[in-house]
């Protein structure tokens, strides 16, 4: 008998931690999973674009070859809207949300955020990408979802996760009761429970931001980076820089050995880059549900209002006493009445 679980099994399986489920959440895990096999399958022959056309040509089998975010943000809509669990989505592709409106759809309880291929840059250069989803109970009572369905805060999420096309491809979720994560064995195409319970370490030894940007950071920022440098044997300082580019990959390899991520404020993006809703709530989820911490720099990222759909904000993310350290930093040299002032 095999020992292996599939994500299937293991859904279904812990459907049980919600005594009233219906398996409405079970179902719509299920569509993500089938959509990220879809968008895998698709992102491991992105190196053959040359051999079966460029992206926008005809490809030498007459279709029509689609740029991967684009054929994934599709996929993960297709897949929501026929599955009948979600009645609105929000994607990073789109400036609005996407009202889902069939039969199926009709007493869906459910609307997704989602970034169907993130970091998509580094596609051409064969390195990680991923998906990052969210998922919330609807706001409003019946028909399509509104905008006000996705004005909730991260700390009201039902589930999120991300996916890893990486070395290996690998989804990842919470919902709220702890962090399991699924490898695609392809060999049968399914994701199997690989990474039970993660738990992130309290520390690490690897600090992940863009340096290029070390002009325009706060000094907060510019400090704990030196601090990261410095030499101390009881912290293991210095630490290692690692920079993918790739947030869900980035952000992964932390959850693994320990580590902070930090995309702070900038010249250019005065802000930060990333978005509240689809990128920093799911992630800032799934990391407190294995122990770390997500910031702004001063507070939770999981309790920020959410005024528009793709609004940014700055980011902190990842082992709790190394969140902890970076925040000290920021409150002593870029206060947030600093900030505002
Ligand atoms: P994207 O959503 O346009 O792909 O941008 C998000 C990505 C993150 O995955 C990554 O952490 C960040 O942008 C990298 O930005 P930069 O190149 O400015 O360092
Ligand atoms: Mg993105």
């Amino acid at each position: 008998m095999s020992r292996v679980k599939t994500l299937g099994q293991f859904i279904i399986e812990k459907q049980a931690d919600f005594p009233f489920s219906k398996g409405e959440l079970s179902r719509l895990l299920r569509d993500i999973g089938i959509a990220a096999k879809i968008v895998n399958r698709e992102v491991n022959k992105a190196g053959l674009a040359d051999i079966l056309g460029e992206v926008g040509e005809i490809n030498v089998q007459g279709e029509s070859v689609k740029k991967l975010d684009v054929f994934a943000n599709e996929q993960f809509i297709a897949a929501l809207s026929v599955g009948g669990e979600c009645c609105a989505i929000a994607s990073e592709e789109n400036e609005e949300i996407i009202l889902v409106d069939n039969a199926q759809s009709k007493n869906a309880k459910y609307v997704v955020a989602i970034d169907p291929l993130d970091g998509s840059s580094n596609i051409d250069v064969n390195v990680s990408v991923g998906t990052i989803f969210s998922i919330y109970r609807r706001v409003s009572l019946t028909g399509p979802g509104t905008p006000e369905d996705f004005q909730q805060r991260g700390t009201e999420q039902v589930a999120a996760g991300y996916v890893i096309y990486g070395s290996s491809t690998m989804l990842v979720y919470t919902t709220g009761k702890g962090v399991n994560g699924f490898t695609l064995d392809p060999s049968i195409g399914e994701f199997c429970l690989s990474h039970p319970k993660m738990m992130m370490p309290k520390s690490g030894k690897t600090y992940s931001l863009n340096e290029g940007n070390y002009l325009h950071f706060p000094d907060g920022v510019k400090k704990y980076l030196k601090y990261c440098q410095e030499e101390d044997n009881a912290t293991r300082r210095p630490y290692s820089s690692r920079y993918i580019g790739s947030a869900v990959a980035d952000i992964h390899r932390n959850l693994i050995t320990g580590g902070i991520f930090i995309y702070p404020a900038t010249a250019a993006s005065p802000k930060g880059k990333l978005r509240l809703l689809y990128e920093c709530n799911p992630l800032a989820y799934i990391v407190e549900q294995a122990g770390g911490r997500a910031t702004n720099g001063s507070s939770r990222i999981l309790e920020q209002e959410i005024t528009s759909l793709h609004q940014r904000t700055p980011l902190f993310v990842g082992s709790e006493d190394m969140v902890n350290k970076a925040m000290e930093f920021m409150q002593k040299y870029s206060p947030v009445s600093a900030q505002q002032g």
